[in-house]
């Protein structure tokens, strides 16, 4: 197989990595990640501490270049989701920037410096890069929810990771004079696999925010940024920000591809965007477990409201209740998204259970419900899972949030739902019975109390109380009378 950054191995000296004022072209990176790599071969595993720096960048192309596994972990995580993960996943070793504390359970490993000031300006690989590894060989794991229990580590191959960016290459016409602007997290596949590894395999850059603003895209898309990348709720407020910022419009005209994916991005802000630049956003869909699957292509017809068509490489087919395919596209028939291809990944870590269900005959069931229309275009209309809420673009399962607010001595009971939210698409809504009914425990504390445990994203937004959940004769919650 090819080597994973062709233009590392190169030693080019174009920019690579931007992050503010800290930049690293391709062949310092190969020199930084490089030495890191040295030391960290020969490890099993690795977790890094994914802070949105120019340090997370290098720790994890670091371990890519040595073939070990990387595990990025989100810093505002909760004491039980990081033990969760840290023990599910025994990383040898921490990747952190200099100076930044650690919780007692990463401490507690041993740890490397991403520290980067000694060697901005250097060129050419200081160390010898180490040999490519195996295609199978894991490359990431991932962690991501589902509806019950706690997030499950979705082990990524490196064939997965190059599959989807070289057919990302193909859709959007991905080349290495694209510069790529965006704000996204570090720890998931968007911001981080999309986001950073795939500038660096076209030998292209990224300039990364640190925090999402629309002043952040409009300066670096009016300064040679190509591209932006975004969840539907930064095209959101960019939507909103657009009428009084003719800066923002003008920048957004200039870009050459506009990509949002994540969660479905509502036609009403499509249009807006398209009206105040005469651009049009065009979307893409993927999941932790697939990588991309489709995608509205760059010299296609941008179309709102759908995803666009598979990728290269990516079988995808539509499947009804009663497990049959749907063999023809009418744009109305509904059936749910299974796909097969090198894109996926091979197992959720330490779970076979998890891993044998997700799949059918080899097809990875998504969850997620489609139609298609005449020509092929792809049309996400809803999900399987109710207890699967998207907000923000992050995939936060129900059952976890209960089971921490059940742990909350002021909670009798507890219902988590997601609700329709202009903003973040959805909202997390905790619907509790108070333990006591003349002193519930207030909305802030409930808060407070998940995002000591959880990611900080997983706390509740709206606490409603009642005298008691509503449930069938089985004694099972009906959520779908639980309505604001
Ligand atoms: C949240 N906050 C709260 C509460 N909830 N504070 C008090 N009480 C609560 N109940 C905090 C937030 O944590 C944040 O804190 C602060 O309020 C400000 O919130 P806001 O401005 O609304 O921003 P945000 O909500 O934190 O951020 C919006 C965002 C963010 C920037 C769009 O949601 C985001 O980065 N989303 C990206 C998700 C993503 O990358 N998903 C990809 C996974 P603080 O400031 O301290 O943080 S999906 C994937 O990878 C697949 C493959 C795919 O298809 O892409
Ligand atoms: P995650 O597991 O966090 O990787 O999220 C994957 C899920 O995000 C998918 O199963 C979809 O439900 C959703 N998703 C990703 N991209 C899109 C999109 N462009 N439109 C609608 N939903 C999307």
């Amino acid at each position: 197989m090819s080597p994973l950054f062709p233009a590392l191995a190169a030693g080019s000296t174009r920019p690579a990595l931007h992050f503010g004022d800290q930049a690293l072209s391709h062949a310092e990176l190969a020199t930084v990640a490089g030495a890191l790599a040295a030391r960290i071969a020969g490890a099993p595993r690795v977790a890094v501490w994914a802070t949105p720096t120019l340090g997370t960048a290098v720790g994890v192309v670091a371990a890519l270049l040595a073939g070990v596994p990387v595990v990025p972990v989100n810093p505002k995580t909760g004491e039980r989701e990081l033990t969760h993960i840290v023990t599910d996943s025994s990383p040898a070793l921490v990747l952190a920037e200099r100076g930044v504390e650690l919780p007692p359970i990463l401490a507690a490993l041993e740890r490397l410096d991403t520290d980067v000031t000694g060697v901005m300006g250097e060129a050419g690989p200081a160390v010898p890069l180490p040999a490519e590894p195996s295609p199978e060989d894991p490359a990431l794991i991932v962690y991501t929810s589902g509806t019950t229990g706690p997030p499950k580590g979705v082990v990524l191959p490196r064939r997965a990771v190059t599959a989807t960016l070289d057919a990302l290459e193909d859709a959007w016409q991905w080349t290495e004079a694209d510069v790529l602007v965006h704000a996204l997290p570090l720890f998931h596949v968007h911001g981080l696999i999309l986001g950073i590894l795939g500038p660096l395999r076209r030998g292209g850059s990224v300039r990364h925010l640190g925090r999402f603003s629309t002043e952040g895209v409009a300066r670096e898309l009016s300064t040679g940024a190509t591209m932006l990348f975004g969840v539907p709720t930064m095209y959101h407020r960019i939507a909103e920000a657009l009428a009084d910022d003719p800066a923002l419009a003008k920048a957004l005209t200039g870009a050459r591809l506009l990509v949002s994916g994540s969660a479905a991005l509502p036609v009403h802000d499509h249009e807006r965007i398209a009206a105040a630049t005469g651009r049009r956003v065009i979307e893409r869909y993927g999941m932790t477990e697939t990588l991309m699957n489709t995608s509205v292509r760059a010299d296609g017809e941008p179309r709102a409201g759908t995803v666009g068509v598979p990728l290269a490489g990516v079988e995808l087919r539509l499947v009804d209740e009663a497990g049959a395919g749907i063999t023809t596209y009418d744009g109305d028939t509904v059936g749910e998204i299974q796909v097969r291809g090198a894109n996926l990944f091979t197992e959720y870590l330490n779970r076979p259970d998890a891993t044998g269900a997700a799949f059918d005959d080899g097809w990875f069931r998504t969850g997620d419900m489609a139609i298609r229309d005449p020509d092929g275009y792809v049309r996400i209309v809803g999900r399987k899972a109710t207890d699967l809420i998207k907000s923000g673009g992050y995939k936060i399962g129900a059952g976890e949030i209960e089971n921490v607010l059940l742990e909350h001595p002021g909670v009798r009971e507890a219902a988590v739902t997601g609700e329709p939210d202009e903003d973040l698409g959805e909202r997390i809504v905790a619907w509790i019975v108070p333990a006591q009914a003349d002193a519930p425990p207030s909305a802030e504390e409930l808060a407070a109390h998940v995002g000591a445990q959880l990611a900080s994203h997983k706390r509740p937004r709206t606490v409603r109380y009642l005298d008691a959940l509503p449930r069938n004769d089985m004694g099972k919650i009906m959520k779908r009378a639980l309505r604001g």
